[in-house]
């Protein structure tokens, strides 16, 4: 036997919360109701929310990107996870420059695995619309990685022109993926910069002058229009949107039968441009950037209207070092890397500033942050807690606040991007397949105990 009962919790399910017992045997949610029965283990949860594990479909673990590689691996990355109440990643495999996507699965496959300690599933960035990374496509979904990340951005990096983009959109329809696009006119961008830059304007808070929000705007425009041209059959996922105006892009066309989606990340909901402007205003250089107000307040009605589909935490950790390019002084803007941490503040963020604020309801927030990612990336036996799902499963206490700082959460690095505020909903137990994985802060699971998940497209 292998069960375990969790006693009088608030069960979230996606009709509503059930104040019932949860029975787990073989790492799957068995049974829901008032039950009796013996188990190896029981967990009294009353006055505890019971809600079924995140899954935080857009991380960057051990991540290659400007000339740095980003200070959480698969290891600090899923403890962070856990530790955020996030039993399952997607991360996104990163081939270099001319190498075949299916070595870099391997590759990826081989930094994972040894080092996991909650469950993850991959994307793939395809940096080229070449013969190599489309004929990699079919092979890839093969293996269980079934969308693929565009860029629109970052010139001799990631950056595909429109005709790339157009014929991997294609290709990965044809053969049922989803593609996860990056919505930023690349080449404004680097217009923008270089004016900046010439004018002597260098501080962080530059960062956002040099990609404000019609350049997200218009290249949401851009990508709709043209994945609008190839066809219905296109799944189109906009990762980390930060304006409401690429949301009303992407809803005019799922009006007209297109499968359009948009994620957003809880950090565009929580702060906006001017945390650039601190001491620490490097720490927040992410892209696209932070907003302002009116940007913060269209996303979360947006949400609150399911025109939001997931949300990802874009975790894309790098340390204060990294971050000023190991200099005593903070480097222009343009050279700081791009990424702030955030799969660890995902449920306290949407629990704290949207549950509680009834901005949205517990099934809102338990639909973008597991059920829709589960379904969206062809997790088939996760985001719920119905029985034969897996159990992977988040409890927490309402009622529990905690002041953030970097010690209580899991990264490899010295700082939060949410020191000090006051936030509820971390979670006190994080179970994984059954089993506990998380208790109070402290990580049960050991490097390599997580699982490959590989996405099955829906027939
Ligand atoms: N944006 C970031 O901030 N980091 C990683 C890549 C990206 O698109
Ligand atoms: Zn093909
Ligand atoms: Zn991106
Ligand atoms: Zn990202």
């Amino acid at each position: 036997m292998n069960d375990l009962l969790i006693k009088n919790g608030n069960i979230c399910l996606p009709s509503g919360m059930v104040k019932k017992d949860l029975y787990i045997r073989d790492g799957k949610v068995s049974k829901i109701g008032d039950i009796n029965e013996k188990a190896d283990e029981v967990i009294d949860a009353s006055g505890k929310l019971i809600l079924p594990g995140l899954i935080d479909g857009h991380t960057h673990m051990d991540f290659p990107f400007m000339s740095e590689v980003t200070a959480d691996d698969f290891y600090y990355g899923t403890m962070a996870a856990l530790g955020g109440g996030v039993t399952t990643i997607v991360d996104f495999i990163t081939p270099s420059k001319g190498e075949n996507p299916l070595d870099a699965y391997e590759r990826w496959r081989k930094k994972a695995d040894p080092k996991v300690v909650s469950d993850y599933s991959l994307h793939c960035i395809l940096r080229s619309g070449d013969k190599t990374s489309l004929d990699a496509v079919k092979p890839l979904i093969d293996r269980g990685v079934i969308s693929f990340k565009l860029f629109m951005a970052y010139k001799n990096e990631l950056l595909l022109d429109d005709e790339s983009l157009y014929d991997a959109i294609k290709e990965i329809a044809r053969h049922g993926g989803v593609t996860a696009i990056h919505a930023e006119n690349g080449a404004i961008v680097d217009k923008r910069t270089e004016e900046l830059l010439a004018d002597g304007k260098i501080d962080p808070v530059y960062h956002y002058f040099s990609r404000p929000e019609i350049v997200e705007i218009e290249a949401a425009n851009r990508i709709a229009a043209i994945a609008s041209m190839i066809g219905r059959d296109v799944t189109l996922y906009m990762v980390h949107t930060s304006t409401y105006e690429s949301v009303d892009i992407f809803r005019e066309y799922r009006k007209k039968g297109y499968k359009f989606y948009n994620e957003t990340t809880p950090n565009y909901l929580t702060y906006d441009y001017s945390v650039l402007e601190g001491e620490y205003g490097y720490r927040y250089i992410m892209s696209p950037p932070f907003r302002t107000q009116a940007e913060i307040d269209g996303l979360w009605s947006r949400l609150a209207m399911d025109e939001i589909y997931v949300m990802g935490s874009d975790h894309c950790v790098y340390s204060d070092e990294q971050k000023k390019r190991y200099m005593d002084k903070v480097p222009p803007f343009n050279e700081v890397p791009n990424g702030t941490p955030g799969t660890e503040t995902i449920l306290p963020l949407l629990f704290t500033n949207g549950y509680m604020k009834g901005k949205i309801s517990m099934e809102q927030l338990v639909s973008v942050s597991s059920t829709n990612p589960a379904k969206l990336f062809g997790l088939k036996n996760k985001g719920n807690l119905l029985p034969g799902y897996d159990a992977d499963i988040v409890i927490i206490d309402p009622k529990k606040e905690f002041t953030v700082s970097y010690k209580m959460l899991h990264s490899n690095i010295k700082y939060s991007i949410f020191e000090g505020e006051k936030l509820y909903g971390f979670p006190e137990i994080t179970i994984l397949k059954g089993k506990k994985v998380m208790e109070n802060g402290r990580i049960l699971a050991s490097a390599g105990s997580g699982k490959y998940v590989p996405g099955e497209i829906s027939k």
